[in-house]
């Protein structure tokens, strides 16, 4: 597959009103540096588990999201920071599960591969690879039968292509005409093993095809093609009711996780990549449009700098779940005794 064979849409299209673009660079800006200080935190102990950074594929979280209504519903895979900040959720609350303090999104039980806030329509942060298909089918079924004009927007990895969930959830979804968008984040490797060691073909939005399935693939270092293709998607999805598969192409700069030696793909496939870094690229775009100025851009970065400073410095002060409250949650209530 040529890293090259990218779609981008035209100029005309590509340019919102200044505030929207604006607020497109504020939440890329909030992700880049909430996860380069996470990455700080977990290096000095203060987060623990898996952290996974999505360092790179930003434009593709804060692209889609912004072409989404609020009561749309998201399902992510485990590199889901990006999905959760640009869905509104707190960076404190982000921070804090992080942490696994009792003020996080789920009270600290999740961690970085479980964030979940229902009353903002994120349904997880989902560990197992492609486990979040049939649970975007799930609920794309359970509003079309309540005729509500939700989309679902289900996020995953181009690993996610190999297993069979991926493929049951595309053909159910088409058959049982489920309004979703499934949202393909190739950044080209499934933890060590590229994509064409696992695909025999590679181009995955083709794949749409053998499930009768509409199908593009777009530029996903590019904020702005992102939220034109995720807009058309999304619009066709609301109108018909029928299920459509995007493919956005992007990269990964750091580690598959914190723990990864990166043996398996060449230094200048990364150096490479990174001269298309979705934020640079978005900001000198901004600038040569006479949208953006040197001060402008310096304000946003102290706004985002004091947001994380704010939310580590609480997350740290924050209390873990009491141990009296750890079966909240995990064991129902006993149910009353049946009448006869
Ligand atoms: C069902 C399942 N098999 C294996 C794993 C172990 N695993 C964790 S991440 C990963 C790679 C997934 O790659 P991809 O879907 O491309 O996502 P990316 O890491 O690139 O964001 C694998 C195989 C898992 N979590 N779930
Ligand atoms: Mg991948």
């Amino acid at each position: 597959m040529s890293e090259a064979a990218i779609a981008s849409v035209p100029e005309a299209e590509a340019w919102p009103a200044r505030e929207r673009c604006l607020a497109l660079l504020r939440q890329m800006l909030l992700v880049r540096r909430f996860e380069e200080r996470a990455a700080e935190c977990y290096q000095q102990g203060l987060i623990r588990g898996f952290l996974h950074l999505g360092i790179g594929q930003e434009a593709v979280a804060v692209g889609a999201i912004a072409a989404l209504e609020p009561d749309d519903r998201i399902v992510a895979a485990y590199r889901e920071h990006g999905q959760a900040l640009a869905r509104g959720v707190p960076a404190a609350s982000v921070m804090a599960e992080m942490f696994g303090k009792a003020t996080g999104c789920c009270r600290g039980r999740g961690g970085s591969m479980h964030l979940f806030d229902a009353a903002r329509r994120l349904y997880g942060g989902n560990a197992i690879v492609a486990g979040g298909l049939p649970l975007a089918c799930g609920l794309a079924l359970a509003d079309r039968i309540l005729g509500r004009p939700h989309v679902t927007a289900c996020f995953f990895g181009d690993g996610a292509v190999a297993e069979g969930e991926f493929h049951e959830s595309l053909n159910l979804a088409a058959l049982w005409v489920l309004p979703v968008l499934f949202l393909c984040e190739n950044n080209l490797y499934a933890m060590g093993t590229r994509l064409d060691r696992h695909q025999a073909m590679a181009d995955i939005h083709r794949k749409g095809d053998a499930y009768a399935m509409p199908h593009a693939v777009v530029d996903g270092m590019d904020v702005l093609a992102v939220e034109a293709a995720v807009r058309r998607a999304v619009e066709q999805v609301r109108g018909t009711g029928r299920p459509f598969l995007l493919e956005a192409r992007t990269y990964r700069f750091r580690a598959h996780s914190m723990y990864d030696a990166e043996l398996y793909r060449p230094r200048e496939e990364v150096e490479r990549w990174k001269q298309r870094d979705p934020l640079p690229l978005f900001i000198a775009r901004l600038q040569d449009g006479g949208r953006l100025d040197d001060a402008a851009l310096a304000a946003v970065e102290a706004e985002v700098a004091a947001e994380i400073d704010a939310a580590v410095a609480a997350a740290q002060a924050a209390a873990v779940e009491p141990v009296a409250d750890l079966l909240r949650d995990v064991v129902a209530p006993s149910s009353p005794e049946p009448q006869t």
